[in-house]
């Protein structure tokens, strides 16, 4: 029986290239198909999927196990005809999460550090000092204390800043003040001088990043986008951005990806744009969190990391 990776894979992407050889390196008799090359539909045993053509699962009348190939289940759960018995697995790793880390604790440090004002003083050829505002008056919200959420949360609280934290479920974290449900959100929000979002897109939270959220920030908070694009009303943005409510952004996923090149997102001055890549992940990390799930699973022992469809994460 065969594994497919079901992935549009453009051949100069180094990251999938990687991957891929990894994976043929560490399991040469590994039956692996990449789409659309997959053979028959009934030898298709196991999906390796990111961002699968809607309606294809239901196809593979053999079909075992879905692994979404990425963090997050949206684009999979998306599928109307998605079959209900399959468990669907999603990835997680020590140097994706370390990765997400390094990726927010930057761009936190950067709004902090004024470096969005720097860049307008560079191109303006304008040798000037701002105030410094300490990390320890800089308060980072965190919007779903998760995998990720978490080591973000406690790499921040050691740098200095304070940081809060918000989430579906109450949760105790050493050095995190934390809220959660609707009814904290707002009080959440309001101490909040940048605040990240580490959600999964569900229907509870598409659309979270608008102006009643700005509204609630202190005026001149930031925003990092590390979640998906569905999450953030691009129009609220850029009025929020427009009044000075929101003072920058730091966006990595875009509801449309790539970010087309009419967005005007590529050339606003206070807005940083990143190519969905906080956190891809170590192939060779990957490819070997890959193989241990595939193991499990023909030998018929628990699975790590199965998502809760009824959840939708
Ligand atoms: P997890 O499933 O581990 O964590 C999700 C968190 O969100 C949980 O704390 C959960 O709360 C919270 N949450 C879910 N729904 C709600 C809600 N309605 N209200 C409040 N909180 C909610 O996910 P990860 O941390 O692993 O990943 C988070 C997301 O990050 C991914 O779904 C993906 O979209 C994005 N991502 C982006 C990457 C990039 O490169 N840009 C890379 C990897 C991931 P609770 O704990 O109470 O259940
Ligand atoms: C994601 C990922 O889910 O890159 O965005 O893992």
């Amino acid at each position: 029986m065969a594994v497919l990776i079901l992935a549009e894979i453009d051949p100069t992407d180094i990251w999938f290239t990687m991957f891929i050889a990894q994976l043929k390196k560490e399991r040469q008799n590994l039956d692996l198909r990449i789409w659309p090359e997959f053979g028959k539909l009934e030898e298709i045993e196991i999906v390796l999927a990111w961002l699968p053509p809607l309606g294809i699962m239901q196809k593979f009348p053999n079909l075992q196990l879905i692994i979404s190939l990425g963090a997050s289940v949206d684009r999979i759960l998306g599928d109307p005809d998605l079959p209900d018995n399959i468990p669907i697995v999603r990835l997680v790793s020590e140097g994706k999460t370390l990765q997400m880390a390094e990726y927010v604790t930057l761009t936190v440090l950067l709004f902090q550090r004024r470096f969005i004002e720097y860049q307008a003083l560079q191109r303006s050829q304008r040798w000037e000092e701002l105030p410094v505002q300490d990390a320890s008056s800089f308060t980072v919200g965190i919007l779903g204390m998760g995998n990720l959420g978490l080591m973000v949360a406690k790499k921040l609280a050691l740098i200095g800043f304070p940081v809060r934290g918000w989430g579906r479920t109450p949760k105790v974290v050493a050095g995190v003040e934390c809220f959660y449900g609707n009814e904290q959100f707002k009080l959440f929000l309001s101490k909040c001088q940048a605040i990240v979002c580490l959600l999964p897109l569900t229907p509870q939270t598409e659309g979270i990043l608008c102006d009643d959220t700005f509204s609630a920030l202190p005026t001149g908070a930031y925003l990092i986008n590390v979640g998906r694009g569905k999450h953030l009303v691009e129009a609220d943005l850029l009025s929020a951005l427009d009044s000075g409510q929101i003072a920058g952004a730091c966006l990595d996923v875009f509801d449309t990806e790539p970010l087309p090149t009419d967005n005007p997102f590529w050339s606003h001055p206070q807005i940083i744009v990143t190519p969905h890549i906080a956190a891809p992940g170590r192939p060779d990390e990957l490819a070997g969190v890959i193989l241990d799930t595939i193991n499990c699973s023909r030998a018929g022992r628990p699975l790590k990391n199965v998502i809760d469809r009824h959840r939708g994460y």
